[in-house]
């Protein structure tokens, strides 16, 4: 520091004498050539007026990321969601080890005893039966002429009825039946009739020759065997009536009335066979 003193207050003292000399002999100094001259600064300016309002800067840079904040409260429960799909079907199990014996059962109910009348009493019936069976067989096969011809057969307990599908006369009818062992069908009682009727109606035909004439006596009906007619007969009303003074044969409709007609024309017809004589 007091070197420091010193050293300004030599300056002051030098700056002094210099401005001593200046004025003394200024003119002289000033013609010299070289001068040592030292500039000292001004006094302080008054305060200027406030400047005008700048423009806006330009957007500051991103700042770094926030610290994360606390966790929120739990929510409510949801809905229950839809069924799934069906998942594959899984793949078959091994199988299981045997079960043990269940308990035995009761015992069964005691048998018949073996009865061997009775059992011979049945297969002689039924020996009877396959023979009775095989004749109406060998019957069928000699009588049916074809079966487009024949609209199946009919029977009773006592009869077979044969309903022939070929249209012939009277006679020629009566002939076809005799030669396979029969003869036209002779109704002679309502069961008869009416299995002979129900069988032109399931063949489809309105009227057959059946086996009653009054060839022999004009006016008195037989059957075709010449057996009399008794208590039975199933006239249509007003039948018969011999029309023209030629209806000698009788057919029967579906309705299972009796019709005298003409032995003329050809007709479908029924012939009928014992059961006895097969
Ligand atoms: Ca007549
Ligand atoms: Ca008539």
């Amino acid at each position: 520091m007091v070197e420091e003193k010193q050293f300004l207050s030599m300056i002051l003292m030098s700056v002094v004498t210099l401005l001593m000399l200046q004025t003394s002999f200024g003119e002289h100094l000033a013609e010299e050539s070289c001068t040592v001259q030292i500039l000292v600064p001004g006094l302080k300016g008054e305060l200027g007026d406030k400047g005008q309002k700048g423009a806006p800067g330009r957007p500051g840079r991103v700042g770094p990321p926030g610290e994360i904040g606390q966790p929120g409260l739990r929510g409510h429960k949801g809905i229950m969601g839809r069924y799934g799909k069906v998942g594959p079907s899984g793949f078959k199990g091994a199988k299981g080890d045997m079960g043990d014996p269940g308990p035995r059962g009761p015992n069964g109910d005691p048998g018949l005893p073996t009865d061997c009348s009775s059992m011979r009493k049945t297969i002689g019936e039924m020996d009877i039966l396959v023979n009775q069976l095989s004749s109406e067989l060998k019957f069928i096969k000699n009588a049916l002429p074809s079966p487009a011809a024949v609209a199946g057969i009919k029977e009773t307990d006592s009869k077979i009825y044969l309903l022939v599908k070929e249209e012939k006369r009277y006679s020629d009818a009566e002939f076809y039946c005799q030669s396979r062992g029969g003869h036209l069908a002779m109704p002679k009682d309502e069961g008869a009739n009416n299995a002979i009727a129900g069988y032109i109606t399931e063949a489809g035909l309105n009227r057959v020759y059946v086996g009653i004439h009054d060839l022999q006596v004009e006016g008195v009906f037989t059957y075709v065997d010449l057996s009399p007619m008794t208590t039975f007969s199933k006239w249509r009303k007003g039948e018969p009536n011999n029309a023209y003074d030629d209806e000698d044969c009788a057919e029967m409709t579906a309705s299972g009335e009796w019709t005298d007609v003409s032995c003329n024309p050809t007709m479908c017809f029924v012939c009928e066979f014992d059961k006895d004589n097969i």
